[in-house]
């Protein structure tokens, strides 16, 4: 059991580009995490999680790494690096890194070398193919638009970059491209690093006949691809269980099987999977770029489903609403106006009480919003501007693009961390690279912690009930109300004791019908409304109620 530490933690995202700037020159950095260490401590999480610090031209903020070896100089040195993993450990606390190996940024070195000349060992650790008939080798996309093939006028061949075209994927085949990648895992590990969230883990192995996609974009031809499962044991045996190290796979477009399989402790390939499919019901017509109501009812069966199904198959769920690329979860499903208290605790609550490792990402603690920018120039992403254009060009009027934007843009969730009323919200001395939201003097950290009913003391207390509470690890799960269409409801079981979660994710107050008859002792353990009846057994929610009872 004490090997899978990680099952009762929870887990602290950091963008640092946006956390917190202690030169002044409006971007994040290492030394403003180590001032912020004892407020993350506060709320109560085991882990940090720290996206890309390392070198990188930035185009896609640090997810295009030219040095694996060195930190980006924007963020500080390895000096400033070793400083926070060892103030990290001081705190009590684990810090995983970001392992971005789908791809590397075109000014690595080894993609230098690989498109100087055809006939080297870099250009092997590429992806590289002739023309078709004069155009694309094949009819495959990039995540960020157009095609996923970029011509090398020097050498003659195109290379793949499933994202930016500064972002060239690694050819997994090679051998020796492998090891170098462990050998440089095994760098930081032995550093003292505790884990490593993977990046786009399940995309790099390709089918190696690359074949056209006539019915789609290519992803089914290189996600959760044919040699992915004997990649990460290698992986796992080459470093992770070596080094007892905690491992986060991003899984894009993945199944419930494949996660299953990912994560099986006997399987030996990866600790828990980051999914996303309950993130697209607010997808119209499975386009994200799309302006659209979420719909509820395909959100509770998504996340029933994973619970049920990685319960069953013995694998490990990583619980999110919220990171770098996705909108603000209280601008998403809750309410960020009259009821934004309420509702953000309601969404924490519900995600919380699953079975899995809890993931909150900077900002969520206090109900950071989405910003509602108005105008093109105050967004930064690469795949959000490039979404711009394409709309653009595809007819639709400005005003519909930027409010699309508005709803879906990664950028969402990448405004400066809201630390207090002052200048600039306290993020930096100086206007920030991305405009802060208008909010923040209504919503920041100062304000939260002098609040005892603010939304920052709800992550506390659960995460408390997460460490008394062994059923949350490790009961099963039961939906309950399956069609009731504002509340969501589910049951954990667990050694003759159950927890039950009822939501309401709407702002109309609902009667929801539960029969609690069979239970003696009803304890109430959480709500997100001062007064709630301890005991009443006919659930009349109000606007965003959410309870947690322990029944026996
Ligand atoms: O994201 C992977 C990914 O596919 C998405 O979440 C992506 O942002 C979305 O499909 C766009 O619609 C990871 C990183 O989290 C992201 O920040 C990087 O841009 C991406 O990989 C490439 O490294």
């Amino acid at each position: 059991m004490n090997e899978a530490w990680w099952q009762k933690a929870v887990v602290y995202q950091i963008y640092p580009k946006s956390f917190h700037d202690t030169t002044g020159n409006g971007v994040g950095d290492i030394q403003g995490i180590i001032k912020k260490l004892d407020y993350i401590k506060k709320i109560g999480v085991d882990v940090i999680w720290l996206t890309p610090v390392y070198h990188s031209p930035q185009k896609d903020n640090g997810y295009d790494i030219s040095d694996y070896y060195s930190i980006e100089p924007m963020y500080g040195t390895m000096e400033d690096f070793e400083e926070l993993l060892a103030e990290t450990h001081k705190r009590d606390m684990k810090l995983i890194m970001d392992l971005v190996i789908n791809h590397t940024s075109t000014e690595h070195e080894w993609f230098k070398k690989a498109s100087e000349f055809k006939d080297n060992k870099f250009r092997d650790f590429y992806i590289w193919k002739d023309a078709t008939n004069g155009d694309v080798p094949n009819n495959w996309q990039s995540k960020f638009g157009g095609s996923a093939w970029q011509f090398d006028q020097k050498t003659n061949q195109y290379y793949l970059h499933l994202f930016d075209q500064t972002q060239a994927d690694l050819n997994w085949e090679n051998d020796q491209l492998r090891e170098e990648l462990y050998e440089m895992m095994r760098f930081w590990a032995n550093k003292g690093i505790d884990g490593f969230r993977l990046d786009v883990i399940n995309l790099i192995s390709k089918d190696q006949h690359f074949p056209n996609d006539y019915s789609g974009d290519g992803r089914k031809f290189y996600t959760d691809g044919p040699r992915i499962h004997e990649y990460l044991h290698e992986m796992n045996q080459a470093v992770f269980s070596p080094h007892r190290m905690m491992t986060v796979g991003e899984m894009s477009s993945t199944t419930l099987d494949n996660c299953v399989l990912y994560t099986r402790p006997e399987r030996n390939e990866l600790d828990m999977t980051f999914q996303f499919h309950h993130l697209k019901v607010d997808y119209r017509g499975g386009e994200k770029w799309t302006k659209a109501p979420f719909d509820f009812q395909k959100l509770k069966r998504i996340l029933s489903e994973w619970q049920d199904g990685m319960h069953e198959g013995g694998g490990w769920n990583a619980l999110f609403w919220c990171n770098h690329d996705q909108p603000r979860v209280v601008s998403r499903f809750g309410n960020d106006g009259k009821y934004h208290n309420e509702s953000a605790k309601m969404l924490a609550t519900t995600l919380h009480m699953m079975k899995g490792t809890p993931y909150i990402y900077q900002g969520e603690e206090i109900g950071m919003t989405n910003p509602n920018f108005t105008q093109i120039d105050d967004y930064r992403d690469v795949e959000s501007l490039n979404a711009y254009e394409s709309l653009l060009r595809s007819g639709k009027p400005e005003d519909e693009v930027l409010a699309i934007l508005q709803q879906k843009s990664r950028d969402n969730a990448r405004t400066p961390m809201q630390w207090s009323a002052g200048n600039h919200a306290g993020f930096s001395s100086t206007t920030p690279w991305i405009p802060v939201a208008d909010n923040y003097e209504q919503i920041n950290a100062e304000k939260a912690l002098s609040n005892p009913n603010s939304i920052f003391s709800h992550y506390q207390e659960l995460v408390d009930l997460r460490k008394k509470y062994d059923i949350i690890t490790y009961g099963d799960y039961q939906l309950l109300l399956k069609d009731n269409d504002s509340v969501f409801a589910y049951k954990r079981n667990w050694n003759n004791e159950t927890l039950l979660v009822v939501s309401n994710f709407y702002g109309k107050e609902v009667t929801a019908h539960i029969d609690l008859a069979n239970y003696e002792n009803i304890k109430m353990l959480l709500s997100n409304y001062p007064d709630t009846d301890q005991t009443f057994d006919q659930f009349k929610l109000r606007p965003y109620e959410s309870v947690v009872y322990y029944l026996k």
